[in-house]
């Protein structure tokens, strides 16, 4: 067998391969996006031999306190990097929205797979079915403990009550359906869809009325920053419209200092090859809010196509075959996007937001 922190296998013929291990969280979410990116790879690299490694996070542990009252901020990530530091596993599927803008270093982003739906969704109380937001009953309680979600809803719909709801999806789906505390609860589309739970949709969210988070419905491979192997063995799965709509959200709430217990909310999309940013900052009520939207070219020029710096990483993300001018255009519009919205005051709304929600 040969040397090194890596593990091999033999098989039958005496040919000796590497065992790729990939890490994933215990829950039922986790599992089935990690299931979807080992099929990924399988089709990709039929001869490689795929094993999945299961363990939990402080934020599988923790169920009674709201993600955004926590304040660590790689809540469901340091075990698993712990086992990536070790050698343990080799890569690791997140939801990108949990992974937070800095990586610890030593670790990157080697894959943006194409997103799903990145909107948030209306999950009704049986006994409401038929109902919208709009024609809930007065005081309605909703279940979020996502201040995102929280703010622009209170917002839009003055007449509904919010209150906070932890757990995986599993559990909150059971506390909605089997008491009678929430007439609704509002989680994003793109898991819902994932755990074949699509049914339960009543409705989707447009951007009027609530903006999606940073990242959210695409999911992330995480990997060793120095392993050239797996990273170019991963770097195949990225989605070159997905990394660059992500790169500039993520670089918008790096330049706003946001992290996920800040109400903050993007909108992204690529057309003719321009990207469109609109992001925005609310306080916990939603009664201030600021909200600008920018634009830029992502056409790489071919003549001009740049030597790209393999090792680069931006906002965490190394993507060594996507033209270095799209990426970089991309993490500017994200930083020029959040300046805007500093100038006109959103540190001041940010910085009452987190005292307040500190304090609650
Ligand atoms: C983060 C937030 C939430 C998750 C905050 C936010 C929702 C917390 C809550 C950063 N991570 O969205 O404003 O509702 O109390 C999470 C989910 C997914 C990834 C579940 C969900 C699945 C969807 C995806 C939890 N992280 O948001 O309904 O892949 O984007």
């Amino acid at each position: 067998m040969e040397e090194g922190p890596y593990k091999y296998i033999r098989d039958g013929n005496g040919k000796v391969s590497r065992v790729i291990r990939i890490g994933t969280r215990k829950s039922q979410l986790a599992r089935v996006q990690t299931d979807s990116v080992a099929d990924k790879l399988k089709e990709l690299y039929p001869d490689v031999y795929l094993e999945i490694v299961a363990m939990s996070t402080i934020g599988d542990k923790i169920l009674d306190t709201a993600l955004s009252k926590i304040g660590e901020k790689s809540l469901f990530t340091k075990e698993l990097e712990n086992a990536l530091e070790k050698n343990e596993v080799d890569l690791v599927v997140h939801s990108l929205k949990d992974l937070p803008t800095s990586l610890p270093a030593g670790f990157t982003i080697g894959a943006v797979l194409k997103r799903e739906n990145p909107h948030d969704a209306v999950v009704l109380h049986p006994s409401n079915a038929g109902k919208t937001l709009d024609t809930l009953p007065e005081k309605s309680v909703i279940g979020t403990s996502s201040l995102r979600r929280a703010a622009q809803l209170k917002k839009r719909f003055p007449h509904l009550e919010f209150k906070d709801i932890r757990g995986n999806l599993n559990t909150r789906l059971k506390k909605l359906d089997e008491k009678d505390d929430f007439a609704a609860i509002i989680l994003a589309a793109a898991g819902l869809k994932r755990m074949g739970w699509e049914n339960r949709i009543s409705m989707i969210l447009e951007p009027e009325d609530c903006m999606y988070a940073v990242g959210q419905g695409a999911l992330a491979v995480e990997v060793r920053a120095r392993d050239v192997d797996i990273l170019e063995m991963v770097s195949v799965l990225h989605d070159p419209d997905t990394v660059l709509r992500c790169i500039a959200e993520r670089a918008f709430l790096k330049q706003l200092e946001g992290g996920c217990s800040v109400p903050v909310a993007v909108h992204t999309k690529v057309t003719d090859s321009q990207l469109y940013l609109t992001g925005a900052v609310y306080s916990l009520d939603g009664s201030e809010s600021l909200k600008e939207t920018m634009q830029t070219s992502i056409a790489a020029d071919e003549q001009s196509v740049e030597k790209v710096d393999e090792r680069a990483q931006r906002v965490g993300v190394t993507a060594a075959k996507l033209p270095a001018y799209s990426q970089d255009a991309a993490e500017r519009l994200g930083i020029e996007l959040a300046n805007l919205l500093l100038n006109k005051g959103a540190k001041e709304i940010l910085t009452v937001a987190r005292q307040l929600n500190d304090a609650r």
